[in-house]
C-alpha cells in the first residue's frame, strides 16, 4: 500500500462518508488457519461480538484473550449508500494494530504494516451502491525484530510467549474508526501546506496532487475563521498571500480554511476538499526553540492513549476530558509517546493551540531496557539477526507515514523518530543516520529529533549529533539515587551541564516518579504523593538553572497499563493523574508552577 498519499475521508459538496464503527464479528485464530481456509469468503466460523473501535484485550473475561498473540479476524457487512453510483469508493482504516490484510467480499484489497497510521483501498470495482458487502480484516498483533515497535516470540516451557522492550501493554485491535468513503473519480489525492509570515503578511505555500484530472484545473480558496475569503489561487502549486495575517500560536489555535477545488473548463467544481491551516513558523536557533520567532518553553507531559476497558481506542469523551485536564493544569504541549495518536487528537490540538511533539512507534529498540537486571539478556540490539536493515526500512516507512499523515497540522512542531533506542554504539549510529535523512526529506519544514535514554548519557551518545533538538528522558531520584533527592540533584545538574555545552535546545521529555495515589509520607519516601512533589521540585530547580532547557514534559500525564513485571504494580504509576483521571498531589503542584495565574 502506498500509505503516504491519501486524504482523510471527509464530507464535502463532492464527497461523502459512512463510518463503520459499532459491533463487528470477531474470532481469534491461534493456528493461523483462517487465511488458507478462506474465512473471508463467508461468516467467520465461530465469532463473538467485538467493539470497534477498541482494544480487544480487556473486553472479555478471558486471560487467553487479554494476552493473545497472533491472527485476529474482524468482520461485518455494510450496505453501500445507494447514492454512490459512479463514485470512487474507498475503504479507509485510521489504524489497525499492528498490521492487517483486508478483503471486500472475496477480494483481497489491501495489506498494511504498522499499528498507528491509516491505510485504504480503492474498492470501487467490488461494491455496488445500494447492495451489501462483507468486509473482513485479518489483524495481527505479533511483534518481531522486524516490526515497529519490535519484540520477539520466545519458546518457553509453557509454549510461545511474546516479549517486548517497551513499558506499556501491547493493546491491539482496531483502535480507530473505519470508513467507507466516496469521492469523484477526478479527485484531489494529496495536499501539503507550509506556512510562513513576514511582518503582517502571511504565506501559505501549497502543493496539490490530483488523479484522473486531465484538462481540469486546481483552484484554492483561503478563508479566515469568520468565513471571509482572504486569498485565492490557481494551479496545483503556489503560494497564497495573506494580508493582516492572524497567526496560529501556542494557546491560540487560530485556523484558516483552505478549500481546494478541481474545476473543469466550464467552471463546474468536480471535487472539493477542505484543510485547516494554522499560519505559524517553527525554528531552532542556537539553544532556543522558536514558534513565530518567539522562544517557546514546553510545559506538559508524555502521554499515552490508554484507558480502562477500551485500552488504546480513541474515544471523543476521553479526548475532551484529557484536554480539559491539560488546560486545567496549565500544560501548553505534549508528546505523542510512543506512537502516532488519533488524528482527532491533532485536530483538537490545532484548534486549541496545543503544541505537539509527534512520535513514531519506534520504542524499545534497546535490549538493555525492560526490567533492569532482567533486561534484554541474550540479544544484541542492532545485528543481522535482530534489529537489522529490514527493520530500518519498516522504521523509515513508519516515519514517512507519520509525516504524510500529520504534516499539515500546525500543532506539530517537532518529529521524534524514536524513543530511547540504544544510541551509544556504532550499530546505532549506522542505523539512525539515514533515518534522520528520511524525516528531513519528507518534511524540510520542521526540526527532527529522537529521545535519548539515560543508558547513553552525555559524552557517550552517538545519535544526538544528528538531532536538531536534544530530548532527554532522565530519572535521577527514581531509577538512580532512589529516595536521595540531594544526591540526584547534584548528579543531574552535572549531566545536564554537559548536554548544555552542545549548543542545542534541550527538552526534558521524561522525568517522573511512580506514586500510589493515597499513599502519604511525612518524610520523602518513594511511592508517596509527597515524594512525587519533592521529586518534581528538585527537577525544576535543575531545569531552571540551565539556560538551554526549553521544556519539561513530566512522565506521565496519567497512570497506564503495562505488561506484568516486578517493577509494575497494576501498571505504571508515574501519572500526575490516576488512570481514571483523578489528580494526585503532583497535579496541584504542577498547576501552581505552570499556571502562575491560578
Ligand atoms: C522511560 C520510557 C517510558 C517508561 C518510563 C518509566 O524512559 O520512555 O516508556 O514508561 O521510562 O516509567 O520507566
Amino acid at each position: 500500500t502506498k500509505g503516504t498519499t491519501m486524504l482523510r475521508p471527509q464530507d464535502t459538496s463532492t464527497r461523502e462518508t459512512k463510518r463503520l464503527d459499532g459491533l463487528w464479528s470477531f474470532e481469534l485464530d491461534g493456528d493461523s488457519a483462517g487465511r488458507d481456509a478462506g474465512w473471508f469468503r463467508g461468516p467467520l466460523p465461530s465469532p463473538r461480538d467485538m467493539a470497534v473501535p477498541a482494544s480487544f484485550n480487556d473486553l472479555t473475561a478471558d486471560a487467553a484473550v487479554r494476552d493473545y498473540v497472533g491472527d485476529i479476524w474482524y468482520q461485518r457487512t455494510v450496505r453501500v449508500p445507494r447514492g454512490w453510483t459512479d463514485q470512487r469508493v474507498v475503504l479507509h482504516f485510521e489504524s489497525a494494530t499492528h498490521r492487517a490484510t483486508v478483503w471486500v467480499d472475496d477480494h483481497e484489497v489491501v495489506s498494511h504494516e504498522g499499528g498507528y497510521t491509516p491505510f485504504e483501498a480503492d474498492v470501487t470495482e467490488f461494491v455496488t451502491p445500494g447492495e451489501e458487502v462483507r468486509i473482513t480484516a485479518l489483524v495481527n498483533n505479533t511483534l518481531s525484530f522486524q516490526s515497529i515497535p519490535p519484540g520477539v516470540i520466545e519458546d518457553t516451557a509453557a509454549g510461545k510467549a511474546q516479549r517486548y522492550w517497551h513499558d506499556f501493554f501491547n493493546f491491539a485491535g482496531i483502535h480507530r474508526s473505519v470508513w467507507l468513503a466516496a469521492t469523484p473519480q477526478a479527485r484531489i489525492e494529496n495536499l501539503t501546506v507550509v506556512t510562513g509570515f513576514s511582518g503582517d503578511v502571511g504565506s501559505v505555500d501549497f502543493a496539490v496532487e490530483t488523479a484522473d484530472s486531465d484538462g481540469l484545473e486546481v483552484r484554492t480558496v483561503l478563508r479566515d475563521a469568520a468565513g471571509r475569503e482572504v486569498a485565492t489561487g490557481s494551479g496545483a502549486t503556489g503560494s497564497l498571500r495573506v494580508d493582516d495575517v492572524h497567526l496560529w500560536a501556542p494557546g491560540h489555535g487560530y485556523l484558516y480554511d483552505l478549500e481546494v477545488q478541481l474545476v473543469d473548463d466550464t467552471g463546474v467544481v468536480l471535487d472539493t476538499y477542505h484543510q485547516s491551516v494554522g499560519i505559524r513558523t517553527v525554528e531552532v536557533r542556537g539553544t532556543e526553540f522558536l514558534i513565530n520567532g518567539d522562544p517557546f518553553y514546553f510545559k506538559g507531559f508524555g502521554m499515552h492513549e490508554d484507558h480502562s476497558t477500551i485500552g488504546k481506542a480513541h474515544s471523543p469523551a476521553h479526548l475532551v476530558q484529557d484536554f480539559e485536564l491539560l488546560d486545567w493544569i496549565g500544560a501548553n504541549s505534549f508528546r505523542t509517546s510512543h506512537y502516532p495518536y488519533s488524528e482527532d487528537v491533532l485536530d483538537y490540538a490545532d484548534r486549541h493551540g496545543i503544541v505537539i511533539i509527534d512520535e513514531t512507534a519506534a520504542v524499545g529498540l534497546n535490549m538493555g531496557l525492560g526490567g533492569g537486571i532482567f533486561g534484554g539478556q541474550g540479544y544484541t540490539t542492532f545485528s543481522p539477526d535482530t534489529i537489522n536493515e529490514t527493520t530500518r526500512e519498516v522504521h523509515a516507512q513508519a516515519i514517512r507515514e507519520l509525516i504524510a499523515r500529520d504534516k499539515n497540522h500546525p500543532s506539530v512542531v517537532l518529529w521524534s523518530i524514536a524513543n530511547e533506542p540504544e544510541s551509544d554504539t556504532e550499530g546505532a549510529e549506522d542505523y539512525f543516520r539515514p533515518l534522520f535523512d528520511v524525516a528531513r526529506e519528507a518534511d524540510p519544514s520542521r526540526p527532527v529529533g529522537f529521545v535519548n535514554v539515560m543508558l547513553a548519557p552525555h559524552g557517550s551518545c552517538r545519535v544526538s549529533q544528528f538531532a536538531d533538538v536534544l530530548m532527554l528522558n532522565r530519572y535521577y531520584g527514581w531509577y538512580v539515587n532512589t529516595g536521595d533527592l540531594a544526591g540526584a540533584e547534584i548528579a543531574w545538574t552535572e549531566e545536564l551541564t554537559g548536554w548544555a555545552s552542545e549548543g542545542k535546545p534541550i527538552i526534558i521529555t521524561e522525568y517522573g516518579a511512580d506514586t500510589l495515589a493515597g499513599n502519604h509520607s511525612l518524610t520523602p519516601q518513594p511511592w508517596s504523593e509527597e515524594y512525587q512533589v519533592d521529586y518534581l521540585d528538585m527537577n525544576h530547580r535543575v531545569f531552571d538553572a540551565c539556560e538551554a532547557v526549553v521544556g519539561e514534559h513530566v512522565w506521565n500525564f496519567a497512570d497506564f497499563a503495562t505488561t506484568s513485571g516486578i517493577m509494575r504494580v497494576d501498571g505504571n504509576k508515574k501519572g500526575a493523574f490516576t488512570r481514571d483521571r483523578k489528580p494526585k498531589a503532583a497535579a496541584f503542584a504542577l498547576r501552581r508552577r505552570w499556571r502562575k495565574d491560578a
